[in-house]
């Protein structure tokens, strides 16, 4: 796969400086040093003395981003001759994180930058602090992303990331009284120096008009008649493997209203107009959507979709493709994934280009799309799983609807010829769903145009055949499949944990960061004490590094001695949170009241962080709540400082390179058969945290991996969910039954946490109690038992070590490497192209 520039030597050049990439990499202090000094004043127009620390902070991206440029360019250079199969990832959100470190990492150049900026009187810690991360995602999906093409690229496979580049990423979030306020992610505002503009290369892109026959000498063809377009400006970002000189490519679209758009206003004279009309195009792009209570009804979010789709699978077929390219080919050439549903609308698009563009005739095209696309899933929510209504889809999309239609058609046809007419399985199968309003199933879509459909845990996908999709999966024997999500260990093992890392390698030798099944050597270490005490330090240290970051970003203390117990993810019921916070207020309540003596208390920290979606009220109440138990708690007298409850706002990725190392504990808990995988549960592992965790997503794989006696399970299983469901579940039983249960709730209800105002919780204490469809209290006794098997556990911090290395040794695992692996072998068959 090649990057945005013509085809080298295009120009018809013959002096031999202009064939290959002619910058020099700055690999020495000298070097650097006068390419840094260099950009501050040929890119900020600043000397060294005059410059303030953004420019410096953008003077060291720009000499680190020029010496992997010349890579980059080799490689797309390489990947045009070679023309290897390779992977068009189409994914909605990448939550990529902070570039520097990273990029320093990959090109090796950290202790030379580091040096050459002291040298210039730099503390190379400063810049790296004022760099805002592109928040381009909202939680694990959008972060599972970002693993993968670090992995590709790491693995020398050939791949584009397509995306959005939304000028708003994720809200930043804001505390007020406890409450959740949003504001904008400006992340764009002072610069953004890893990117690559290339408005020259700009798409067309369509919406709206109507659908007409027309005849194409005796053959009748069907066009789209488009009624407005947008342009897509791709922006290209360098995604470089870790220390291997492979440099892939991220290529995010930002929409721009078209020139003749605005001429043909401008020219009646309607300025007013012609600026709404800007603005509305440019709309498209403008934000991330914060995934929200309810996904339908978002125009603009399926304007996002289709804009973004459209784009890449133009750029793929008319710039990556060598022109005369043979089209039927297509499938050995090119895979384009697809990261749940939102870039789904890629299948009718392709099949538009394929029959209306390039006159292939439909049978040719399906055949084509149903080898270039491949699904994965990544949630088992029906609420979570998006339609889109045929009255909407009609009116932005007119061909595309016509085109899933005929899909739809034909596929049911092959339904019927399989299964006989029954009606009932028809209309479950249809890719229409004619209720409540008649809508397109996006997830009927993708799973019958892709090649392979995955789910991202064993459990996940086992759940997604026999619950979700079990007709498709009778009908297609072995379209679906598992791959179990992982992360990449170089950001969250190697730049989060350097200290850890250092440990490893003193251990283990270098190599381990590409091949994490080596750390499977660390368990002969575990016992040895020694390391058992380095490994304690490290974690002591980075406890240490978190109470500086926690004091300076929010005045926090994390008090020494404290057992770090870290809830981290997206705020959402069936995740509990709720589940959490019932153990803090039990084991305060146990205080207060006098039935526990605040001295035999474990001293523990907990610590949350979780955004909201801004319409989900719930959701929102629920970080009230938290807010408000930790002021409380935090402030009695009573507790002796012995449980603390810290929650920073805006937990992003920069936070969680700082949080995870430190933990000890890693809260998992969500109820069994709703989280899909979980991907945090692999970060806070393969840094030496236990897991106290449900039967659910990938904790199954982590504690079969690290042992029954590494990892905290309690409460039921998905089969015991769903019977309890099935019987009836009364969670009022469960008050009744549990006299901490009983306390901790009423404590809420009475006003203890809102200043005596009852009403302020009530929905959260009526919902556990009424309307609970994530049975929190039918887990709460489970839960605090385990918490006590914790508390017992950790008293004995020599063996609570050796679970921590164990823990490390036995979740490589869980290395995005092997994610790719999986792919590649049973769905992309993209191998390394060396
Ligand atoms: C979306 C919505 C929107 C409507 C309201 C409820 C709801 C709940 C969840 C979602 C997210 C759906 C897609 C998603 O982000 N899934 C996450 O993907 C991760 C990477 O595979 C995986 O680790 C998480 O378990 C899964 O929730």
């Amino acid at each position: 796969m090649t990057g945005p520039t013509a085809p080298s030597n295009s120009t018809g050049a013959t002096h031999p400086l202009a064939l290959a990439p002619v910058i020099a990499p700055p690999s020495t202090v000298d070097g650097f040093v006068r390419e840094f000094l260099q950009n501050l004043n040929l890119e900020r127009g600043v000397t060294l003395s005059a410059s303030n620390p953004n420019d410096r902070y953008i003077a060291l991206a720009y000499t680190v981003r020029d010496y992997l440029v010349a890579r980059w360019l080799e490689d797309q250079r390489r990947q045009r001759e070679t023309q290897a199969k390779g992977v068009c990832y189409l994914s909605a959100e990448y939550l990529l994180g902070r570039q520097l470190d990273n990029n320093l990492l990959a090109s090796g150049l950290t202790d030379i930058a580091t040096d050459a900026l002291a040298a210039c009187g730099i503390d190379i810690g400063e810049l790296r602090e004022l760099e805002v991360e592109p928040g381009l995602g909202n939680g694990g999906l959008g972060r599972l992303a970002a693993c993968f093409i670090d992995s590709l690229a790491t693995m020398s496979v050939p791949n584009v990331g397509y995306g959005i580049r939304y000028e708003y990423g994720i809200f930043r979030q804001t505390f007020v009284g406890g409450q959740q306020v949003e504001q904008p992610d400006a992340w764009l505002s002072l610069g953004s120096p890893w990117e690559f503009p290339h408005p020259e290369a700009a798409q067309t892109i369509s919406f709206g008009g109507h659908t007409e026959t027309y005849d194409d000498g005796g053959v009748t063809r069907n066009r789209w008649v488009p009624g407005w377009d947008v342009e897509a400006v791709p922006y290209n970002y360098m995604v470089p493997g870790y220390q291997n000189g492979r440099v892939n490519t991220l290529r995010l679209w930002s929409a721009k209203a078209t020139n003749s758009f605005d001429l043909r206003v401008f020219n009646s004279g309607d300025y007013e107009e012609a600026v709404r009309a800007q603005t509305f195009a440019e709309n498209i792009s403008k934000v991330l959507y914060p995934e929200d209570s309810t996904p339908q009804g978002k125009e603009l979010r399926l304007q996002q979709q289709y804009f973004f789709v459209a784009a890449s699978i133009r750029d793929f077929l008319d710039h990556q493709l060598l022109p005369d390219f043979d089209l039927t080919k297509l499938p050995e050439r090119v895979i384009f994934q697809l990261n749940d549903t939102h870039p789904v609308i890629a299948v009718p698009e392709f099949m538009r280009v394929l029959t209306d563009e390039k006159g292939m005739d439909w049978d040719a095209a399906w055949a084509i799309t149903q080898q270039c696309f491949a699904y994965t899933c990544h949630t088992l929510l029906p609420e979570a799983l998006e339609v889109w209504s045929v009255d909407l889809l009609g009116r932005l999309l007119p061909r595309h609807l016509e085109i899933i239609y005929r899909i739809n058609e034909e596929f049911l046809v092959a339904v019927r010829e399989r299964f006989g007419d029954d009606e009932m399985r028809i209309r479950n199968m249809s890719i229409i769903s004619e209720f409540p309003e008649r809508s397109v199933r996006m997830a009927y879509l993708a799973t019958v145009a892709g090649a392979k459909v995955n789910g991202v845990a064993e459990l996940h996908s086992q759940l997604l055949r026999d619950k979700v999709l079990p007709d498709f999966d009778e009908f297609y024997p072995g379209k679906f499949t598992n791959v179990t999500n992982g992360i990449t260990p170089r950001r969250f093992v190697r730049l989060a944990n350097p200290q850890l890392s250092g440990l490893i390698t003193e251990a283990l030798g270098g190599g381990w960061l590409t091949d994490m099944e080596r750390l499977r050597e660390l368990e002969a270490y575990a016992e040895d004490p020694d390391f058992r005490a380095a490994f304690a330090e490290v974690k002591a240290a980075n406890k240490r590094r978190l109470n500086d970051v926690l004091l300076a970003r929010d005045g926090f203390e994390v008090s020494d001695g404290h057992m770090l117990d870290v809830m981290v993810k997206r705020l959402h019921e069936y995740k509990r949170q709720m589940l959490k916070l019932l153990h803090i207020v039990t084991a305060y309540e146990g205080i207060v009241s006098g039935a526990v003596a605040a001295s035999d208390v474990q001293p523990r920290t907990f610590i949350f962080g979780a955004k909201a979606a801004p319409g989900y009220a719930m959701a929102k109440r629920i970080i009230h709540l938290i807010n408000a138990v930790g002021s409380v708690v935090n402030d009695d007298p009573r507790v002796e400082g012995r449980l603390k409850v810290l929650f920073p706002p805006n937990y992003n990725v920069t936070l969680a390179e700082r949080l995870i190392p430190a933990a000890d504990l890693s809260e998992q808990i969500s109820l069994a058969g709703k989280e899909a995988s979980g991907t945090g549960n692999m970060k806070f592992a393969l840094n030496g945290a236990l897991t106290i965790g449900t039967d659910d997503g990938a904790n199954v794989e982590i504690r079969q991996l690290v042992g029954d006696d590494n990892f905290f399970l309690f409460g039921m299983s998905e089969p015991e969910v769903e019977g309890l469901w099935a019987r009836g579940y009364k969670p009022s039983e469960f008050y009744q039954a549990d006299d901490h249960l009983r306390r901790a709730i009423d404590l809420i209800a009475s006003g203890a946490f809102s200043d005596g105002d009852k009403s302020v919780f009530e929905p959260i204490v009526s919902n556990l109690l009424y309307d609970d469809r994530f049975m929190v209290l039918a887990d709460y006794s489970a839960y605090i038992d385990a918490q006590a098997k914790v508390d017992a556990a950790y008293a004995d911090q020599d063996a609570w070590t050796r679970s921590a290395i164990l823990n490390v040794a036995r979740c490589g695992f869980f290395s995005s490497d092997r994610s790719m692996r999986d792919y590649i072998e049973r769905i992309w068959h993209t191998p390394p192209s060396l």
